[in-house]
Order: structure tokens, then C-alpha cells, then sequence
């Protein structure tokens, strides 16, 4: 069955990689499932047809015949459940690494997110410098005891699974910050998902997108 999922017709971030249907073409990549991309404007986003796939207007979404996801929590998972690749078969290793992909979102993306925001959408506001450190503070609340537990692993609980997926992709979003490089075993953790095969495919597919050349991926 064929898979569509959406991405920006032209993400802010010019091809970086950190718009979020990286990370759902990165899974898909892993499992080795082929997918169709639809690119959305930022006003078709907002409009009917987009709306009935994604209730928040956003990117990505996933439609496989008559099953229409968003949410890239949701997506990743459903791939993951679906092909195998993504989950261990031993099923306290598969709640572990279900484990792992929501601490990703649920708790570490989130203090990213403030930061971003705070750069972005506040950066001019009287107050910001004031209270950026606090928001930088607060990743790095997250990433000091997700370093301790990574320790001197390659991933987060044995093998790569789902799990590090997410939490890489979600990493990914603060290396411009420079707190990952304070981190340098979480540095090298993030270095080892963007060296798989898998993600340089999906990476390199999202920039043809964005620089407008076709893909060698
Ligand atoms: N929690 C959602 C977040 C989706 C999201 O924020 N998508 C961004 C692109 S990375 C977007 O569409 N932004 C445009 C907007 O919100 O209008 C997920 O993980 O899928």
C-alpha cells in the first residue's frame, strides 16, 4: 500500500534537516518502506484539506489507504509496529525502547523547544537576556542524566530502535544552541544516528526538497 506524508513545500530552516518529517523519512528509510512526499504551503496548511489530515495544521502526516496519521510520536511508532527494524521482538526490550521515544518527546524536546522559541519568537523582547540562561539551563537539566545513562553505549538500550530515532532527531534541534557539544558523549550519540545509511537517505531527500536538486541519496 502506498504511503504519502507531507513536508514543507520550502521549510524555514532551508534543508537542515530539522523540520520534522525528517525524522518520519528516517524511519520509514530504516524499515525500508518507499513513500511518497506531498509539499504543503504554509497557507495549505491551514486550509480544509490539510486540516482534515492534521487537526493543528502542521506537518507531517501519513496516509496509508485509508488511515491518516499525524503527530510524529504516533507515526513513528505505527511504522515501527508495522516493519520490522525499528522495535526489539523481546517485549520488555519493546516497552523500553516505547520508553525511550516518549522521554524524547514528552521530556527532552520540550525544554529545546522553549529554547528555540525563546531565540526565535523572543529575541528582541527586553526581558530575553535575562532569561535565556534559564532556558538553557533547563536542556541542560535533561541532558546531563541522559548522558549518565547513555554512558559509554551506542544506543540508549542495546540495539538502535525507535527509541533513539526520536531521541536523536530531538537532539539534532539543539545542536545550534552548542549545549550538545557541552555533552560530548551525547554529541557522538547524535553523530552515530546521522552516519546511518538510513538517515543520510532521509536527509539528503528533504534537502533535494529544500535546494531544489534532485536527491544522489
Ligand atoms: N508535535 C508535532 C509537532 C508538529 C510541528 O510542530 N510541525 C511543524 C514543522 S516541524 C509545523 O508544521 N509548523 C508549522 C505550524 O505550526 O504552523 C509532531 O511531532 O508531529
Amino acid at each position: 500500500m502506498t504511503v504519502t506524508i507531507t513536508a514543507f513545500e520550502r521549510s524555514p530552516d532551508g534543508g537542515k534537516g530539522l523540520a520534522r518529517d525528517t525524522r518520519v523519512r528516517w524511519a520509514l528509510e530504516e524499515v525500508g518502506q518507499p513513500y511518497q512526499v506531498r509539499l504543503v504551503s504554509f497557507r495549505a496548511m491551514k486550509e480544509p484539506a490539510h486540516l482534515a489530515l492534521h487537526p493543528f495544521g502542521q506537518i507531517p502526516t501519513y496516509e496509508e489507504g485509508e488511515l491518516a496519521l499525524f503527530e510524529t510520536g504516533a507515526i513513528v511508532f505505527h511504522i515501527a509496529q508495522r516493519r520490522g527494524g525499528l522495535l526489539p521482538g523481546d517485549a520488555n526490550a519493546r516497552a523500553r525502547a516505547i520508553t525511550w521515544m516518549f522521554a524524547a518527546l514528552n521530556t527532552v524536546e520540550p525544554p529545546i523547544l522553549e529554547l528555540v522559541a525563546a531565540k526565535l519568537l523572543e529575541g528582541d523582547k527586553p526581558w530575553c537576556a535575562e532569561r535565556l540562561p534559564l532556558v538553557e539551563n533547563r536542556v541542560r537539566d535533561r541532558f546531563r542524566p541522559l548522558s549518565v545513562r547513555l554512558g559509554d553505549a551506542e544506543w540508549l538500550d542495546g540495539a538502535f530502535s525507535a527509541g533513539d530515532l526520536m531521541m536523536v532527531s530531538v537532539l539534532l534541534r539543539s545542536r545550534a544552541s552548542g549545549i550538545l557539544d557541552e555533552f560530548p558523549s551525547l554529541a557522538a550519540y547524535v553523530a552515530r544516528g546521522e552516519a546511518r545509511p538510513a538517515y543520510k537517505r532521509a536527509f539528503a531527500a528533504q534537502l533535494a526538497v529544500n535546494t531544489g536538486k534532485p536527491s544522489t541519496g
